[in-house]
Formats: structure tokens, C-alpha cells, sequence
């Protein structure tokens, strides 16, 4: 047979670059960049186009397995069954579950891959819904909800968060990301460094404000080189400076803003001169950031990871807000804009309630889009009275994601029933009763719905399913709803007819497009309009009095707070160190790991990264072995000397750890360690407002073992 070429795109990140693969039969040949996709143009990472290798590994879940030997075993044994007997077991444990405990006794994991996979989420809408299971987690508390908050409590809707227009602008701040790598978070965008890079020629001054000098700024733009964990003072201080210069556009706040008064009562604590020992950053540079974002005809702002797991998270966007509102630059060419895309995202956002907050044994507690803390689900498992005693891990690997693998593996150890539903029998996996085939992103169809309101460039895409599912994997979507049928609940699957892009059409409508109109379209992809200003008061912002808050109530005990962690802050010893998070273009979060191609020396495990300096002083070279400890835990590694990284500041990679990880082959040779060992998980480790995890600007202490 001839090999045919299929445009697809790739779900593994927000860029959605596109692919063609070339098929041949039911077998993927190849998968190259699309070059003639309108927007992504031919650009495609190493991890894109690796997911052929993850398509083809020997080591993939190809069979439901069930669990043969006691879980508290350290190594899993499994057998393979058939989908009807996997999901009459599951089910069968399930309903002895919710008889004995109730519906709370049921808790989801959602992992990240959910986010590029526009059919599951409302599939597992349904399967909670159905089984009535509230407890819900996701990597979501691992690194955006301070950003679901605050958006909630400043726009009213959590699903408003306003881009930088990158093309037009001539001052871009960027907080906290790595977009040479990471290729950005909550700004869907093909081949970041370009963009950045004409931005540049276009005029535009960038500035990454980081405790690393990292690699993007090897290409753009300078680095503002900060301490961990200190971005809201940083913030606070600019924008202190900016008023004090009489930056402040005061028609606009009139216009569209309230309680303008609280936000200037917060930034008024926070001068240049007092903030710039905590933040680790002079007076004169902080004074320079604001002249320039004030001074510039256009100014854009844009804050991804590094700012999300600090303590004060949500804080810290909402003066982003602010630092954009009170200047004039949202909704302005050149400034913040929303991206409409297909769909009206920003109006279903809205808070159900004033006071989210409802009481449990962990203190006042919320969700936040639906979700706990992903710090608690261990001890939610824990819990005397109404513990979870079944856990569902859809795409997801808690165990190696979040704080406390140590706590985790006991409390996972606990339940009656851990199902999991991936791609691989990962780290979490090795722990369940029931491992479940997923099909990867060649094997089923989808659009790209994971960076509606976001896209630099706003396009839509369908995708057939490039090959059917090998072997016994399945769809997600099809896999909650098998559970639903086993279980004796309504199910998609006794739905005559039943079209799972029914959901998505209806979406798609706004803009006059369906599923059907895009397959009849060039690469079945429709551009759409590009952001443009105006319609941000009128339309999008959802608060009910339609103004901007630029002091939230709800922020009144945090805001308290900022005080006490700013002194304590201001008293750590000199010599503190504190570990941030580190991604490197090779891996994925836990994921990729199992790539022998990208296990390239060099990259077969991942050290602790010092600059020489501080490795000077505590006796330690590159290479050295040593063990990086603190209250949550402790890892063994190696020293990697790091001349990016600021004084005082370690980083590694996380996603690490497959030691205890047998079936996935390469992974296993390869271990690593699990740096999130020495994250605080637990009450107290999330911030409260926004359930965020704590994980970055962790104290470390750090001792040379013997070789
Ligand atoms: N220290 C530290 N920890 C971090 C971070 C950090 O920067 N530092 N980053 C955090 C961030 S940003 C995130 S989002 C979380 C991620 O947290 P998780 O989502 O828990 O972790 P992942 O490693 O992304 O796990 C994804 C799992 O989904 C599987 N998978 C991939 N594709 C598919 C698919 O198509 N179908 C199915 N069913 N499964 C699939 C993979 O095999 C993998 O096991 O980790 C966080 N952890
Ligand atoms: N290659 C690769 N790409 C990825 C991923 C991956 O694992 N690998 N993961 C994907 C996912 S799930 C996400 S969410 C995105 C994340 O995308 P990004 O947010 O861009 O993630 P990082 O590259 O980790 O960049 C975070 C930056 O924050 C800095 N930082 C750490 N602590 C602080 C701090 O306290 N303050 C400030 N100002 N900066 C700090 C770090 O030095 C780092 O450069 O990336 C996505 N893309
Ligand atoms: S940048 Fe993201 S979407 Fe594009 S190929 Fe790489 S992983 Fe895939
Ligand atoms: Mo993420």
C-alpha cells in the first residue's frame, strides 16, 4: 500500500504544533513538522516528534492488567484480562466501596495529558457525576489555580487571562518561564524564540525576571536575575514605583476599576528601597523595569510556572493584573488582550458562591475549578472520617508529580481500589489494582480545544485518529464510559447514536464551524480571527458590576499574610538555599522518560544544579556526590555545575525516579531521583486561596557523600 501523508497535531503541549504522519496500513512511518500549517508553520519540537517512538515502544500498556500479588508489595505482579472482566471487576470493587463509605469515598487524579485531549473531560464530568465522586484532584494544583483564582476574584470568570500581544508590543515582561524550552503556558504559541525574537527586531525590550539566566535569554531579551518565591514584592514594587512616577492611567481605573484604594494600601508597603534585599534585586533595576513598562508606548506582561508554585501564587497574578490595568495596557494593541478563538471560554467561568470556602479537618477549604489540593489528596486518603478508598489516576503520575512520594506509596497502599488509566504502567501504576490501556494522540481523533482563549495565533483543528488503537488500548472517554455501563449507571455507550463530538459542534457553532465543516477544509484546520482590543470591558470581563477589582476581599487574609512572609523572608540566613523547579527539552514531566533516543549522555539522569561559587564554598565540584535534604525528605545525587543560576539558588528537573519503576524499561535503567521528595505536601504546603501546590524556593540543605 502507498504511504499516505495525514495532517494531525501534536497534543503533548499547549503550541498544538502541526504534524503530518505518514501511514502506511495501520503502521506510522513517520512524523514530521507540517509545513504548510497556517500557523504553526513547520515547527515542531524533538518531544513532538518523538511521540512516534512512545507510539511504537515495546514497553507500552497494550492489555487491561489486574493486580495478582498484595499491593504493599514492593513490586507489582499483574495479568492481563479482557476489557469485560477489567471492567466488571473494577466495578464490582467500586460498588463494595460506595456501599460500605459512600460517594466521598471516591476520589480522580486528573494528570495534565487531559488538558490535550478535547473528548475526556466531559467524560469524566460524567463518570463523577454519575458515581458521584466529588473528590477531585489534578495537576492543575501543581501549576495554574493561583491563576484560575485570581482570575475568578478580579474578572469575575477563571477562564479569562488576557495574552500578551507579543507582535505589537515594545516592552514584554516575562515572569518565571522558560519559553526556549518549556515553549510557554498559558499562551498557546508555535515556536516561541521567533516570535520573541522579531518582537525584538520589531523594537520590543524584553525582560525575563528569574533566578536563573536561562536559555531563552541566550537568544532575547536580559535577564532580571530574582530570589525564589519573592515575585510578589518584585511586583508590588514596581508597580509602587510606577504610581509614584504618576503612571497610573487614573481614567481607566475610574472607568473600569474598583476598590483601586485597596490595591494602592497593599503596593504602598512595598518601595523599590525596601523590597530590594528580600527580592534580590536593586532598587535601580526594580526602578528601571517599572520606567521602562510605564515609559513604553505599549506594555505586555506574561507570568507562567516559576511564579504559579511560589507561596503567594495567586497574589502575585493579580498585581500582574494590576500591573497591566493600571497602566492602560489591557486590552490595548501591544498590551494584554484576550483571544476569543472559537468559543465564548471566558463567560462559563464564574464563582458559584462569594465565600468559596466550606469547613473539613484540613481547615477552611474550597475547590478551585473543581479541584482540591492535589497536597491533601494523601491525606485525604488518610483521613479518619470519610476517607477516599478509591482513587482514579486518568493520565496522570501523583506519585512522581507532587510532594510527598514517600507519604503517597503509604496512603496509595491504604485504598481498596487504585485504577489507573495510561499510556504506560508508570510509578503510580506500579501501585494499582487496575492498569487500563489508553490510546496515545495518534490513535484518536480530537481538536485542539487546550488553548481556547489563549492563542497567540487562534486556529482550530480536527484530527482523525491517525492509526486505530494497537492492541487493546482504548479512548479514555470510552473507557469511563465502559466503567459507567459495568457499574449499572446511564452510559454514552447505551446512547443510540451517540456522537462524541456532539459537545464540541455545539461549541464550534459560535463561529459557524462544525466538526463536518472543518473536515471539508485544507489540513481540516479554520483560522480565526486574531485578539484584538475593545470588546474586554463590554464583553469579557464577567464581574457582576462589570469592573475590574483591583482588591478582592477574598484576598484580605493573604494579603495579611504577605507581610509575615516578607519578614521572614527579610531574617533567612545568608547562606539559605533554595531549590527551584528545572525543565529541560528532553522530557516531559514524568513522561518521555522511556525514550531511549533522548537518553543521550549527558541526560541519563538529572544532578542538582549549582553555580560554581556556591559550590566553592561548601567544598563541592561537578560531579561530586551529595545529599540534598530538609524537613520533607531527602535525594541522592550529583552536582552539576550551573553558571545560570544565582547565588544561593539550586534547581532539578523534576519527573525523575523510575527506580521502582520495572516495566518501563528505559526509565527503570535510568532512574534519576524524584526531587519532589523534598516538596512539603500536607496541610499548610498549598496556597489556601487557590489550592497551588508549594514547589518552588524550598529550602535545601545540601552535604557531600564519600564517592
Ligand atoms: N518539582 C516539580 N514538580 C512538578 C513540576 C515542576 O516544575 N517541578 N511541574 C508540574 C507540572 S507543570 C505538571 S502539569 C505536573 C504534571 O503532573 P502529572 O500529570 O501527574 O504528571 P505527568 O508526568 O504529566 O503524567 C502524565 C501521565 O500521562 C500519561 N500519558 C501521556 N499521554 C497520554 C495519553 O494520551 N493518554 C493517557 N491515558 N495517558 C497519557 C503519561 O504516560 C504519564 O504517566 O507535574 C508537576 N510537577
Ligand atoms: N520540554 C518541556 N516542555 C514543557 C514541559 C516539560 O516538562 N518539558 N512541561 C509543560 C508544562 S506541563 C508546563 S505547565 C509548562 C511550564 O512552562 P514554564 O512555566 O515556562 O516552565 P519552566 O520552563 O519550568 O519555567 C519556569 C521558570 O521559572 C523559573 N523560576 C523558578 N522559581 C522561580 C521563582 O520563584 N520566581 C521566578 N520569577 N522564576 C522562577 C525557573 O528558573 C524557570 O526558568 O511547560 C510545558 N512544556
Ligand atoms: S512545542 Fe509542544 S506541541 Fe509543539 S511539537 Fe513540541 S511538544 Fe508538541
Ligand atoms: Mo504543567
Amino acid at each position: 500500500m502507498a504511504t499516505e501523508k495525514i495532517p494531525t497535531f501534536c497534543r503533548v503541549c499547549e503550541s498544538s504544533c502541526g504534524l503530518i504522519a505518514e501511514r502506511d496500513g495501520d503502521t506510522v512511518l513517520r512524523l514530521r513538522p507540517d509545513k504548510s500549517h497556517p500557523v504553526t508553520n513547520g515547527y515542531a519540537c524533538l518531544k513532538g516528534l518523538y511521540a512516534l517512538d512512545i507510539h511504537h515502544d515495546e514497553d507500552r500498556l497494550n492489555y487491561p492488567l489486574t493486580r495478582i500479588n498484595a499491593r504493599g508489595d514492593a513490586a507489582g505482579r499483574f495479568e492481563r484480562r479482557t476489557w469485560n472482566e477489567a471492567a466488571g471487576d473494577i466495578a464490582e470493587r467500586l460498588r463494595a466501596v460506595l456501599r460500605q463509605y459512600g460517594s466521598s469515598a471516591v476520589g480522580v487524579f486528573i494528570g495534565n495529558p487531559v488538558a490535550f485531549n478535547s473528548l475526556l473531560s466531559p467524560a469524566i464530568g460524567s463518570f463523577c457525576a454519575r458515581t458521584g465522586c466529588s473528590r477531585v484532584f489534578s495537576s492543575g494544583t501543581q501549576d495554574c489555580t493561583n491563576k484560575f483564582a485570581a482570575g475568578e476574584a478580579v474578572y469575575g470568570t477563571y477562564t479569562l487571562h488576557p495574552i500578551p500581544d507579543i507582535e505589537h508590543t515594545r516592552y514584554l515582561l516575562i515572569i518565571g518561564e522558560n519559553p526556549k524550552i518549556s515553549h510557554m503556558s498559558f499562551l498557546s504559541i508555535a515556536d516561541p524564540m521567533a516570535k520573541l525574537k522579531a518582537a525584538q527586531r520589531n523594537g520590543a525590550a524584553i525582560r525575563f525576571v528569574n533566578p536563573r539566566t536561562i536559555e531563552s535569554a541566550d537568544d532575547v531579551g536580559a535577564v532580571v536575575p530574582i530570589k525564589p518565591d519573592t515575585d510578589l514584592y518584585f511586583l508590588a514594587a514596581i508597580l509602587h514605583e510606577i504610581r509614584r512616577r504618576g503612571g497610573f492611567r487614573e481614567d481607566v481605573i475610574r472607568a473600569h476599576g474598583r476598590n483601586a484604594e485597596g490595591l494602592v494600601r497593599f503596593i504602598d508597603r512595598y518601595p523599590p528601597e525596601r523590597v530590594a534585599a528580600v527580592v534580590g534585586v536593586s532598587r535601580d533595576a526594580i526602578c528601571e523595569v517599572a520606567r521602562d513598562f510605564s515609559q513604553a508606548e505599549k506594555a505586555a506582561v506574561h507570568v507562567s510556572t516559576g511564579v504559579n508554585m511560589g507561596r503567594q501564587g495567586t497574589l502575585a497574578y493579580w498585581l500582574v493584573q494590576m500591573l497591566s490595568f493600571v497602566t492602560g495596557n489591557l486590552d490595548r494593541e501591544g498590551g494584554n488582550l484576550y483571544s476569543l478563538g472559537f468559543y465564548q471560554a471566558a463567560k462559563s467561568g464564574r464563582p458559584k458562591t462569594d465565600d468559596p470556602f466550606f469547613a473539613s479537618p484540613f481547615g477552611p477549604l474550597r475547590t478551585v475549578a473543581g479541584n482540591l489540593p492535589g497536597n491533601l489528596l494523601a491525606d485525604m486518603i488518610e483521613q479518619e472520617q470519610e476517607p477516599i478508598r478509591a482513587l482514579f489516576v486518568i493520565s496522570g503520575n501523583p506519585l512522581l508529580s507532587m510532594g510527598g512520594e514517600e507519604r503517597m506509596r503509604k496512603a496509595f497502599a491504604r485504598l481498596d481500589l487504585l485504577v489507573t488509566l495510561d499510556i504506560y504502567r508508570n510509578a503510580t501504576g506500579e501501585l494499582a489494582d487496575f492498569l487500563l490501556p489508553c490510546a496515545d494522540m495518534l490513535e484518536r481523533s480530537d481538536i485542539n480545544t487546550c488553548g481556547l482563549g489563549m492563542q497567540h495565533e487562534p486556529f482550530v483543528q480536527l484530527t482523525e485518529a491517525v492509526v486505530s488503537p494497537r492492541c487493546e488500548r482504548k479512548e479514555q472517554w470510552w473507557i469511563l464510559a465502559r466503567l459507567e455501563q459495568a457499574l449499572g449507571l446511564p452510559s454514552v455507550l447505551d446512547t443510540e447514536g451517540y456522537d462524541p463530538f456532539g459537545r464540541i459542534d455545539k461549541m464550534l457553532s459560535h463561529v459557524g464551524l462544525s466538526t463536518a465543516a472543518l473536515k471539508s477544509l485544507s489540513g481540516h484546520t479554520a483560522l480565526l480571527p486574531k485578539p484584538t482590543p475593545g470588546r474586554f470591558y463590554s464583553d469579557w470581563l464577567q464581574t457582576p458590576d462589570k469592573k475590574v477589582d483591583c482588591c478582592p476581599l477574598l484576598f484580605a487574609e493573604a494579603i495579611a499574610d504577605a507581610e509575615r512572609i516578607f519578614q521572614e523572608l527579610a531574617q533567612e540566613p545568608e547562606d539559605l538555599l533554595k531549590l527551584i523547579t528545572l525543565r529541560d527539552g528532553f522530557m516531559h514531566n514524568s513522561w518521555y522518560q522511556n525514550v531511549e533516543t533522548l537518553k543521550k549522555e549527558g541526560r541519563r539522569d538529572n544532578p542538582v544544579h549549582m553555580n560554581s561559587r556556591d559550590a566553592r564554598r561548601r567544598n563541592l565540584e561537578a560531579g561530586a556526590r551529595v545529599r540534598l535534604f530538609n524537613a520533607w525528605g531527602a535525594v541522592e545525587t550529583t552536582i552539576a555545575i550551573d553558571e545560570r543560576l544565582r547565588d544561593g539558588v539550586v534547581a532539578m528537573a523534576h519527573g525523575w525516579g523510575n527506580g521502582q519503576t520495572p516495566s518501563m524499561t528505559v526509565a527503570h535503567r535510568y532512574p534519576g531521583v524524584n526531587v519532589n521528595r523534598l516538596l512539603p505536601s500536607g496541610p499548610g504546603s498549598y496556597e489556601r486561596m487557590s489550592n497551588q501546590a508549594h514547589m518552588t524556593g524550598i529550602p535545601v540543605a545540601i552535604e557531600k557523600l564519600s564517592p
